[in-house]
């Protein structure tokens, strides 16, 4: 579909393991929360985020709020990260969020749309760190075909124009591919214009 780009090896090994250093840094002021559905599922994934805004979901509804629920400030972006997004996203405005996923053995992503921002026309830019992930995108409706691609740690993923509303997800990854992350596991990173 045309606004998928997958940039493979945007980021070299060096920076890899310098933005995973900053990610503990993130964790370690804001850290990991198992996000509950606003329909009461458990993800697999656990989140947090850094920036001005972080994306929450609990029973109240997913949004983005200007605090960690500890109550602290959600840490600044990494500065690797905001320089993936001033190469990639083709815009000249910064994200006000970096959500980050973090996948353990078995954890997977169901299909879904990015719509909680309030102007579609910016993108959102992803960066993969650790183990292999299968990213299936396909339209804006959720019957729409869909193809599927495996995202390996280093790689950049951008849904803009057409495809920014595009359903997208990870069926489940390869864990262990990657030595990146010390006992196994992948992150995701993806930052937005909030508003
Ligand atoms: C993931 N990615 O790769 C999930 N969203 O773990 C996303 O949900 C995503 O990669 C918007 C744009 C790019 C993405
Ligand atoms: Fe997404």
């Amino acid at each position: 579909m045309q606004g998928v780009r997958v940039v493979r090896g945007a980021l070299d090994m060096a920076r890899q393991t310098q933005l995973l250093s900053d990610l503990r840094e993130v964790a370690r002021a804001a850290p990991f929360l198992a996000p509950v559905t606003p329909g009461g599922r458990k993800m697999s994934v656990r989140m947090t985020s850094a920036g001005r805004v972080g994306w929450v979901t609990d029973a109240r509804g997913y949004r983005y709020e200007a605090r960690h629920p500890s109550g602290v400030d959600w840490p600044p972006i990494p500065g690797i990260a905001l320089d993936v997004w001033r190469t990639w996203s083709g815009v000249d405005r910064d994200p006000d969020c970096c959500l980050v996923n973090l996948y353990g053995e078995g954890a997977r992503m169901g299909l879904h749309q990015d719509r909680d921002e309030g102007d579609f026309r910016w993108p959102v830019v992803s960066i993969s760190l650790g183990d292999e992930g299968l990213f299936r995108v396909g339209g804006t409706t959720r019957a729409a075909p869909t193809r599927s691609v495996w995202l390996r740690s280093g790689d950049v993923a951008i849904l803009s124009g057409d495809a920014r509303l595009a359903f997208h997800g990870i069926d489940r990854i390869r864990f262990g591919s990657s030595g990146l992350l010390r006992d196994g596991g992948r992150i995701n990173l993806t930052m937005r214009v909030v508003d």
